[in-house]
């Protein structure tokens, strides 16, 4: 059995099939994402439908929380994520069913983090999605967790793949051109997808 936890894709599907196919599910597999499956790259229907096929389960990330917030896109007021060009309106029901963070045995899954001075499950929402540096700080916000079970998170494309002691963001800004990034957890490897081309510019990367 084997894990892979795949980085922010942000609609990268050609990407996506290339990491799918370099990882090659078998029975028993599981495959988790850390959020942000939608928005901004070339086809988020396309990726929503390939990893519900396979059973992926992700937690929420901020692209998926405001889609649902501004949903159904009445109030231009409430976000600037321009989801009005989104053709995902099938996948509505599945991505109101994820889950902020996902804990298991030994480690634990969340879009960007969470505020270290406050216990995890008190966390907002909006913390979990949206969080990069501890409070009134410029410090990362892992800078202050302790805690024994591994974080692999992501939102974070300026800081690029990152492997702490007890974090690992895996956010490689492949829709700003990056890498499509995948953790292969029981085999500690990681399966990097160069972007085929640039589809967003990162200095537009403000949420
Ligand atoms: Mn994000």
């Amino acid at each position: 059995m084997k894990t892979l936890i795949i980085g922010d894709i942000h609609g990268c599907y050609t990407e996506l099939q290339t990491l799918i196919d370099k990882f090659g599910p078998v029975d028993g597999d599981r495959i988790f994402c850390v959020g942000d499956i939608i928005n901004r790259g070339p086809d988020s229907s396309k990726c929503l439908d390939l990893l519900r096929k396979l059973n992926v389960r992700s937690v929420m990330g901020n692209h998926e929380h405001w889609y649902l917030k501004a949903h159904p896109f009445k109030d231009h007021s409430v976000t600037s994520y321009n989801f009005r060009k989104l053709e995902i309106e099938d996948h509505y029901d599945w991505i109101k069913s994820l889950p902020y963070y996902i804990i298991s045995d030994n480690f634990i899954i969340v879009h960007a983090g969470f505020d270290p001075s406050v216990a995890f499950k008190d966390n907002s929402k909006e913390s979990l999605v949206s969080v990069r540096t501890l409070p009134h700080t410029n410090l990362p916000w892992f800078d202050g967790y302790y805690g024994t079970k591994h974080i692999y998170f992501g939102h974070w494309a300026k800081l690029g793949v990152f492997f702490g002691k007890n974090v690992t963001n895996l956010d490689g800004g492949c829709v700003y051109g990056g890498h499509l990034c995948g953790y292969v957890i029981e085999d500690n490897r990681l399966i990097k997808i160069p972007a085929k081309r640039t589809y967003h510019n990162i200095h537009e990367e403000i949420i």
